[in-house]
């Protein structure tokens, strides 16, 4: 039976070690807590770090760790201290934590943290393909194994993977910056479905996908050569039912069970009735805002000192990632920030801030979520943020103000909070009063419809609808009606190759026999290529037409000594073997003189584009342009140009990022059929639009194939160039 396979930085246990005994405790964060209960639940097995360096792991010991971890349907991977400091504490941490975050001043490029980085995803990649049997769901989570999904493909190349990124996804301008931004990028791509938390992360992947690897983005679908790879946002929910039933379990305890913490807090409202609780909770980092929130707190007892004694921030901070300079800063400068504050304000009976600096269980959390009248949660920049959920979870009776920051991917789910911007003291300030003030209805009508909302999309429901959307990727494969040159069709192929009387091969250049260049003089014939057609055109019963768009000059040039028939211009032009060009139809160029100022104009407004003039058409290229305004422009272009085309006699042919605009009658359909005898064995192979005619218009048993995986009449298809070749390789070898 195929299984679930997750992968994780870090297992859901941590593994310690006391006495030469194996202690197993729950890990903390925000992944870990989330897909616990979907693992428990599922037929699967997560693999990750236990969170021991392997140095620290007695010999003795290293056998029952794994078997500690197995219990669990665990599979521990072990890391060196070395590879713990350059791949988690160095790229993870101190290169895409920040960078991903917007935090570029503590972004640091060092080579040895990257090719750690690397190293150990390859470690994970490794465990992963032990234990994956074909069939299985393999899911990899977040941005410290943003090279596993790829890794993996490399080994199992059918495997179905999804890919969630549980951190938000910079905008393009800030992801551009990182040195290794390419590899990065394909490092994701190997999976089939990738997840963000929201569609602004989704859309600035989408859009460094198609500014920096420049593959086709339609929508939410990345085309590459040989996939489909499928983005979308999922929004991450909580385990709803356990903190709900968690809360009621807290409130049905008598006073004398109560933990100390809590008998804390109930003292502190026994002796200040009408004081308020303001919660803040987060791990210990600097995008979480804590110090801005502990001045916008200072601001607030300044402008509205009447609140001085009638409220207290209890403020935990779960230590994290202490390796990390920067973390050991921000602690030294919360520490003090809660000092001067607690010294300017305090007074004999009163202290505005508790802090508490360290891990807490289950049961205190609870604890501090339901005597918290208000939850203050302002990151600078968080993924999701499920504290905020978590609160809204545990107040059963439905009352509690939550301040949240927009800066936070759950603001987009959370309407009703109260959102704020995380850098504006002076909107804090006064969100607080309003929290304070705010009357009982108004907080339960506000609240009611988050917890209906939060209920309904638990973190089961996310984990489920990102399973299924992963199980349709496989469907999609399948849903491709071009079917792949696999090695039956293969071998069908050159047997029919072999045994026929006479062959007639329609090759297209561009994107067919070479890939494509910035420029088209550049995508020049190589040596290879023009070696490998000559050998075909040399067979005698072959006979092989270079069909392209290209201007006749080039074409001819190029392929001047090859004993070949050429079609230029869509149909324009043809020369056949050993003569000269001929116009095949009454073509004109009259109207250029019109049409060409307008597509002036487009190149002015868009930059990096260009006009390729032809003897009888106009090409306006935009490959090079910004992929989401080239695509915009050339709707425009499209649309301006149907109402002058349709005076001319012209149509426009709409290729791979270029507009061709030439006379209506000519294409690659018709100039083919004319070529037709009584060839037994007809092939046509070509990757774009324009190709689609020779398709479609060809006798049905002609094998049509279509370079790359996209929409088309093609039978079949091969993923790239370098497949082109191979197959013209085997058609020289089998004649
Ligand atoms: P985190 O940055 O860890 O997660 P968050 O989403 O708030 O942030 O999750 C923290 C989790 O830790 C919560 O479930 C909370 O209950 C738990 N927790 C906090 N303090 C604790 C304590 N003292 N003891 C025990 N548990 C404690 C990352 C991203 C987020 C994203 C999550 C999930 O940074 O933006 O929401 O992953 O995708």
């Amino acid at each position: 039976m195929s299984k679930t396979i997750i992968i994780s930085n870090r297992l859901p246990l941590q593994i310690n070690i006391e006495n030469d005994e194996l202690q197993v405790t729950p890990s903390v964060g925000g992944l870990a807590t989330g897909l616990k209960s979907f693992h428990k639940e599922g037929d699967s097995i997560w693999i990750g770090w236990s969170g021991m360096p392997e140095e620290e792991i007695p010999e003795h010991l290293l056998e029952d760790v794994k078997n500690k971890a197995r219990e669990e349907d665990c599979i521990a991977v072990n890391l060196t201290q070395d590879e713990i400091e350059g791949f988690y504490y160095g790229f993870s941490n101190r290169t895409i934590w920040p960078l991903f975050h917007y935090f570029m001043e503590f972004t640091e490029s060092d080579d040895w943290y990257w090719e750690t980085y690397k190293q150990v995803n390859q470690k994970y990649a490794d465990e992963v393909l032990k234990h994956y049997q074909e069939g299985d769901h393999i899911w990899v989570h977040d941005y410290q194994l943003l090279l596993v999904p790829n890794m993996i493909r490399e080994q199992a190349p059918d495997a179905i993977i999804g890919f969630f990124n549980h951190i938000p996804f910079p905008s393009y301008e800030v992801f551009r910056t990182l040195p290794w931004r390419d590899e990065v990028l394909e490092g994701v791509l190997g999976a089939d479905l990738i997840g963000f938390h929201t569609y602004d992360y989704e859309r600035h992947f989408l859009s460094s996908v198609s500014r920096i690897l420049r593959h086709q983005v339609d929508f939410n679908e990345i085309t590459l050569p040989d996939r489909i790879v499928k983005v979308d946002s999922f929004p991450m929910g909580i385990d709803y039912d356990k903190f709900e039933k968690a809360a009621l379990d807290h409130f049905e305890k008598t006073s004398e069970n109560h933990s100390e913490l809590q008998q804390r807090l109930d003292h502190h409202l026994k002796a200040t009735p009408d004081a308020k609780l303001i919660l803040s909770l987060d791990r210990l980092d600097y995008t979480k805002g804590i110090a801005n929130r502990l001045r916008a707190f200072e601001y607030f007892l300044d402008k509205y000192p009447e609140f001085i004694e009638k409220v207290r921030l209890v403020m935990l901070a779960v230590p994290s990632r202490s390796n990390v300079p920067q973390y050991q800063r921000l602690k030294r400068e919360i520490d003090e920030l809660v000092g001067r504050i607690n010294g300017k304000f305090s007074t004999v009976s009163w202290t505005p801030i508790w802090y508490f600096y360290r891990s807490m269980p289950f049961e205190n959390l609870i604890d501090l979520y339901t005597s918290c009248d208000i939850a203050l949660l302002t990151p600078i920049r968080d993924g999701m943020n499920l504290v905020a959920k978590e609160y809204i979870a545990t107040r059963t009776n439905h009352t509690g103000v939550l301040i949240l920051s927009e800066m936070a991917g759950a603001a987009h789910e959370m309407n009703e909070a109260l959102i704020i911007n995380p850098n504006n003291f002076d909107q804090m300030a006064s969100t607080l009063k309003q929290a304070f003030e705010m009357p009982e209805e108004e907080q339960i009508s506000r609240n009611k419809m988050i917890q209906k909302r939060l209920k309904r999309y638990s973190v089961e429901k996310w984990a489920q609808d990102f399973m299924k959307a992963l199980r349709n990727t496989e469907d999609n494969r399948q849903a491709f009606e071009a079917i792949r040159i696999n090695s039956k069709v293969y071998d069908d192929l050159l047997e029919t190759y072999k045994n026929a009387k006479s062959r007639i091969l329609f090759l297209d250049y561009d994107g067919t026999l070479v890939n494509f260049a910035d420029k088209p003089e550049n995508a020049k014939p190589d040596e290879e290529i023009i070696a490998l057609i000559k050998r075909l055109a040399n067979q005698e019963k072959t006979e092989v037409i270079l069909i392209s768009g290209r201007d006749k000059d080039t074409l001819g040039r190029w392929w001047e000594d090859t004993p070949i028939d050429l079609i230029s211009e869509h149909g324009t032009w043809v020369r056949e073997k050993g003569k000269d060009w001929e116009l095949s139809e009454n073509v004109k160029n009259d109207w250029m003189e019109a049409v060409r100022p307008v597509i002036e104009n487009f190149v002015d407004r868009t930059p990096g584009t260009f006009i390729e003039e032809k003897n009888y058409s106009l090409a306006w290229h935009y490959r090079k342009a910004d992929p989401e305004l080239g695509e915009i422009r050339a709707n425009e272009l499209s649309n301006v140009l149907k109402e002058l085309i349709s005076n001319h006699g012209l149509s426009v042919l709409n290729g791979n990022k270029v507009l061709e605009i030439k006379s209506s009658g000519v294409n690659k359909g018709k100039s083919s059929n004319k070529k037709l005898k009584d060839q037994d064995f007809i092939f046509a192979i070509g990757d774009d639009w324009t190709d689609e005619y020779m398709f479609k218009e060809l006798p049905e048993k002609a094998y049509t194939v279509k370079v790359g995986i996209k929409q088309t009449s093609a039978r079949y298809y091969v993923e790239d160039t370098k497949r082109v070749r191979t197959l013209l390789k085997a058609f020289t070898d089998n004649d």
